[in-house]
């Protein structure tokens, strides 16, 4: 289903976990969702048609490394990311700042913005909240991120209250710079680190900015899955029921569930595409690492019951072998096997939700994966 305008309807809830849609004029967005992630126009060791077959309705793209790599205007003049990469689904893109913290060279931060140097050749760049906005309009990005600044943990309570602070200044200049389109949305992010006061601070200030939608940000980087817990316990009440709720960056699939759990409808991470080409796996009975040795003479599936030729035909043995021999194959098969995994896992949860059995359906997946009946 599409809508000429960027529309979330909440469907049912479970507890505090929710079923949802978003509708856009690029298609509709089924949440829980989980969006694989294409940072630089690609899903890696994907096919979009693949991609697209196993249930993803939106996929994320990084502005950090497409204004680098091909160039943000290069892309526009080529037609859109859409065009570019052959995914004609809805495309959420991060803003920049996250990545420029992880991967750039020398950086700055100031009240302006960002100033860094490319990992990819060494050249200076600039960006500003509204250079950040800018770039994700150029590239057709469907949702786009306010820029912010995201502290890893542990970190100091003044050092979280300052990034915090600016970045709800950078929110509202990202605001301004977005503007009135009313087929796409602008998303704030909520930071503030593990401190709750300051947690409560971000959500309710950006909840008053009226965005389309609210990202969480600033978790799962460094801290214990507990913490990260009770963050989303202080922050999802204290957000627009109306609106959707990403949580970036995450996570496992347990950290997902937990999530979900917590009011959260939207998820992204690499883990299941960079642990394929790192040789693991992802299935219904718990993570299995093909590099080891045990696996060499191992004839059985990764998951017989599993609807994904990848996690079906191919032996243990051979995807060991093809791990082994740092074979691309290898790599192909087990991000499939994987994203499968996690799109499967968010179909579970909805259907779950909306039979009023999440909690459930939660246990019996944890128990799945503890029970390790590999
Ligand atoms: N901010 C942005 N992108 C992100 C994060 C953040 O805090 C995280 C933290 N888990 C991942 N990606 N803009």
């Amino acid at each position: 289903m599409t809508t000429e305008t960027f529309q979330f309807s909440l469907l049912s809830t479970d507890g505090g976990a929710r079923r949802g849609s978003i509708t856009m004029p690029r298609g509709e967005i089924r949440t829980p969702a989980f969006m694989p992630v294409g940072t630089g126009g690609t899903v890696k060791a994907m096919y979009m048609d693949q991609v697209r077959e196993l249930g993803a309705d939106v996929i994320l793209g990084n502005t950090y490394h497409l204004m680098l790599r091909p160039g943000a205007e290069r892309v526009a003049r080529l037609g859109g990311l859409h065009e570019f990469c052959r995914w004609q689904h809805p495309i959420l893109t991060d803003s920049g700042g996250f990545q420029v913290m992880s991967l750039a060279g020398l950086r700055k931060i100031t009240e302006k913005g960002v100033t860094f140097q490319s990992h990819v050749d060494g050249s200076r760049h600039d960006m500003s909240p509204e250079r950040s906005i800018e770039i994700q309009g150029l590239l057709g990005s469907d949702i786009q991120m306010q820029l912010d600044e995201c502290v890893r943990l542990p970190a100091d309570a003044d050092e979280i209250e300052r990034a915090m602070e600016m970045s709800l200044r950078w929110a509202e200049r990202c605001k301004a710079a977005f503007g009135d389109q009313p087929g796409k949305a602008m998303f704030g992010i909520v930071q503030g680190g593990d401190v709750k006061a300051l947690r409560e601070r971000s959500a309710e200030a950006l909840s008053a900015m009226d965005l389309k939608g609210y990202a969480i940000g600033g978790l799962a980087v460094g801290e214990p899955q507990d913490v990260m817990l009770d963050m989303l316990d202080i922050t999802a009440p204290l957000l627009p029921q109306q609106k959707p709720r990403y949580l970036m960056g995450v996570g496992t699939p347990d950290d997902i569930l937990k999530s979900v759990a917590r009011g959260i409808d939207m998820f992204d991470c690499v883990m299941p595409t960079r642990a394929g080409r790192h040789g693991l796996a992802y299935t219904r009975l718990g993570k299995i690492n093909l590099r080891n040795a045990r696996h060499a003479e191992d004839p059985r599936p990764l998951d017989e019951q599993s609807a994904c030729p990848a996690a079906r035909d191919y032996s243990r043995a051979y995807l060991h072998h093809l791990v082994r021999s740092n074979e691309a194959l290898g790599g192909m098969l087990l991000t499939w096997n994987n994203l499968a995994y996690y799109q499967q896992l968010m179909q579970g949860a909805r259907d779950a939700i909306e039979a009023g059995r999440f909690h459930a359906f939660m246990a019996e997946t944890q128990a799945r994966w503890d029970k390790g009946d590999l």
